[in-house]
């Protein structure tokens, strides 16, 4: 085991020292803060009252409250002279513009500490010393999982051969000082890697081997996940959200759910987010357009070679994609074909190494919008189905499924329902269901020893 390395402990002194000095400072201006709202919002109303009474609105200074509102501080005698001139003068519109500005003015003034007093959340990345990690953990280290203001800790976790890579990656992160990073723990013993997390991205898994056929690696990654669900249940935070990246992950996020009893269902996702933004990407380069354009592409399944990326209700620039393609022939075939096998296309012009870079970027998008919600856009996570999630598209229950979703901040989501389904996409649906079923029973009955049971008719996509 690995903990509190010696260049981790810089990590830890240097997040003393920024919370140190912050707190004292913080809650006074807090304080400040709250009074300053106060006294002002009551001189305001009282401002407001008279004006109104006397039915006067003046315009005045449109210059001044734009200054008032990008945050000059003033102290509160300055605002009581300034009310008494205005009662004078007797401008009542302008006081109305003015209490808006103050409202801003104290919203300013108080957010800031408030964001530095917030308790940290704690990032479990599991195979954290391999390619994905290795851009991940920078990021998540930037603020860019959950927000510029969010601390974090983090919890990095890899088996113990490897535990020298993930050191180098360890003194790196310290290097780069990044003030949002509380606290690092790097370590081989699972126990410690999920203490406590409140977000776990399971990112480690056995890879495949040229020896190793589809059955074997479904069963060793069965065992791994298995753990990983009991240690969820154990000692993970009851409230964890969980990310399944190794493959094959939809099934890995089946078992793990399955072995993780005390933790709901619906927190267990599958990373289905780069095949969406592979599509996305795909049809933005074939119309010329920036991805920012395409919105609603869907990736209904597994994360494998079966999925069905589909773009019949997408549009680009509000403009149905079918119609702005105008070539059912490509979207049937080249391009579903190009985003199931994009990961094994990427491995062979990277001689062996699969997606990294994406990979970490689509786990950033996947959990920050899982958690801070999508703002109404469609995004495709692989979730655990039951009547109610996937039930109206005829996916039968107890499935990690890819499938269209809106997400709200705290991490509830809702299937975009009503979706049209066409017959051809119900053949892909059903396919992809097919050997999503054949997995769980393989993945759920099979051990490393036993070995039991064939391959799967497609093949994880990295
Ligand atoms: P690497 O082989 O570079 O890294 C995996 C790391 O996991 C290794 O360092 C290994 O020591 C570690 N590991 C293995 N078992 C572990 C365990 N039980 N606990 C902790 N650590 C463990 O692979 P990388 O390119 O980072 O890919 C990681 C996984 O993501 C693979 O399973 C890959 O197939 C999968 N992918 C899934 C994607 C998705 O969209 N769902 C896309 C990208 C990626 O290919």
């Amino acid at each position: 085991m690995l903990r509190g390395i010696s260049p981790h402990s810089a990590v830890e002194m240097h997040a003393h020292r920024q919370s140190g000095h912050g707190t004292q400072s913080t809650s006074a201006t807090v304080n400040q803060g709250r009074k300053f709202g106060t006294w002002t919002c009551f001189f305001m109303l009282l401002e407001l009252v008279e004006s109104q009474r006397e039915g006067i609105g003046q315009r005045r200074s449109a210059a001044f409250f734009r200054a008032v509102a990008d945050g000059i501080p003033m102290p509160r005698v300055a605002w009581q002279l300034y009310f008494r001139a205005a009662r004078l003068l007797r401008f009542g519109t302008a006081t109305v513009s003015l209490m808006f500005a103050l409202q801003r003015l104290s919203r300013a003034r108080m957010s800031l500490p408030t964001k530095l007093d917030r308790k940290a959340v704690t990032v479990l990345i599991t195979g954290a010393g391999g390619q994905i990690g290795y851009s991940l953990i920078f990021a998540i280290a930037r603020g860019e999982l959950l927000g510029k203001d969010q601390p974090v800790n983090l919890h990095l976790a890899e088996v113990e051969a490897a535990m020298p890579k993930l050191r180098a990656v360890v003194m790196e992160l310290e290097d780069c000082a990044c003030p949002l990073l509380h606290k690092v723990v790097a370590t081989c013993d699972d126990v410690d890697a999920f203490a406590g997390v409140d977000v776990a991205l399971l990112v480690g898994a056995r890879p495949r081997t040229p020896d190793m056929e589809r059955k074997d690696l479904l069963a060793v990654n069965a065992r791994i996940f298995e753990r990983a669900g009991a240690l969820l249940d154990s000692v993970a935070s009851k409230d964890v959200k969980v990310v399944v990246v190794g493959n094959p992950a939809n099934t890995n996020a089946l078992i793990a759910a399955e072995h993780a009893p005390s933790i709901p269902k619906e927190n267990f996702t599958a990373l289905t987010r780069l095949d969406q933004n592979r599509a996305t990407g795909a049809i933005a380069k074939r119309l010329g357009v920036s991805p920012a354009d395409v919105k609603g592409a869907i990736i209904w399944g597994n994360h494998s070679t079966t999925q069905f990326p589909d773009v019949s209700s997408a549009t680009v620039d509000g403009k149905p994609v079918p119609e702005a393609v105008g070539d059912e022939g490509w979207l049937r075939g080249a391009f579903t074909s190009l985003v199931q096998n994009r990961g094994k296309e990427v491995i062979e012009a990277r001689g062996g190494a699969g997606s990294a870079a994406s990979a970490a970027h689509a786990i950033i998008e996947h959990t920050r919008d899982w958690l801070l919600g999508s703002d109404g856009a469609t995004v495709s996570m692989g979730v655990y189905t039951s009547a109610a999630v996937g039930g109206s598209y005829g996916i039968p229950p107890g499935l990690v499924f890819s499938l269209p979703l809106r997400t709200y901040r705290g991490g509830r989501y809702e299937v975009v329902e009503g979706l049209p389904v066409s017959e051809y996409a119900r053949s892909r649906l059903a396919v992809t269901q097919t050997e999503l079923l054949e997995e769980r029973s393989k993945a759920l009955t099979t051990t490393p020893e036993s070995g039991a049971g064939g391959g799967g008719a497609g093949v994880e996509v990295a």
